[in-house]
């Protein structure tokens, strides 16, 4: 489902943004449920805030917190994405909300867990990567997620914090395009100088040998996983589960 294009810009930078792969509709609508489940969890005094000033918060455990959250990390487009990068029964490591909210500041580059805490040289193939999914139009001044072409070839090196790189762009698109990022590409998110708040969702992937981010098995609702569908199992890790032979 990946064009040869589409792959060799992966190959090449590292990540693919995929325009308006979502309908405005279901765009608008994840936007006002994550804004109110940030919302909500602030409320209830459970917000999951970082960045100075508390200016960004995360919603973790999407998949318990909806069925259109359920629905949207099976796209088929950003799952040929994943399969590309990290094999066909990949599982999902996270599904969150983030929001920038006005004031937020450059987050820094990094790569994804668990990558900096491996050996160097890490691995030539891809182990984790992430779908940036843009509520909003991600532009200059709202945050948009910054990378550095390439530098998922830098398998001796992270980036230094304080450094500025000139071979780093930001990502700018307009809402529902989905930002396809090897995890091992250096990239963040960049400072909100706006008004507005940033929201952004992020649905974090990693091959199933790996320990994904989140004990999904067990945060997720029997609910949930009784309508789950056979893909969305294979995403929460029931196909990848320890062996229980005695
Ligand atoms: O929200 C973004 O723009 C990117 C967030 C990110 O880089 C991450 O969580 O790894």
């Amino acid at each position: 489902m990946l064009t040869a294009i589409e792959k060799g810009h992966l190959d090449q930078h590292g990540f693919l943004l995929l325009e308006s792969l979502i309908p405005l509709d279901t765009t608008l609508e994840l936007r006002e449920r994550s804004l109110a489940l940030a919302e909500a969890e602030k409320k209830a005094g459970e917000s999951h805030t970082y960045l100075a000033n508390a200016s960004a918060q995360r919603v973790w455990n999407l998949i318990d917190k909806g069925e259109i959250f359920e629905e949207a990390i099976q796209h088929p487009k950003v799952l040929a994405a994943m399969a590309y990068l990290l094999g066909a029964d990949c599982t999902l490591s996270s599904f969150t909300v983030n929001v920038l909210y006005p004031g937020a500041p450059d987050a820094g580059l990094h790569i994804d867990y668990p990558l900096s805490a491996l050996p160097t040289p890490r691995p030539s193939f891809s182990l984790v990567a992430n779908s940036v999914w843009f509520l909003d139009d991600f532009t200059l001044e709202n945050g948009a997620t910054s990378c550095v072409p390439g530098s998922h070839h830098r398998l001796e090196t992270l980036p230094q914090s304080g450094v500025e790189y000139t071979d780093e762009v930001q990502i700018c698109g307009p809402r529902g395009s989905v930002l396809i990022v090897n995890g091992a590409t250096w990239h963040g998110s960049s400072e909100n100088r706006t008004n507005e708040p940033r929201v952004g969702l992020l649905g974090f992937f990693c091959r199933s040998i790996l320990k994904p981010q989140q004990a999904h098995l067990k945060l997720v609702s029997d609910e949930v996983l009784s309508r789950a569908t056979p893909t969305l199992k294979r995403l929460l890790g029931l196909d990848s589960q320890p062996n229980m032979n005695t």
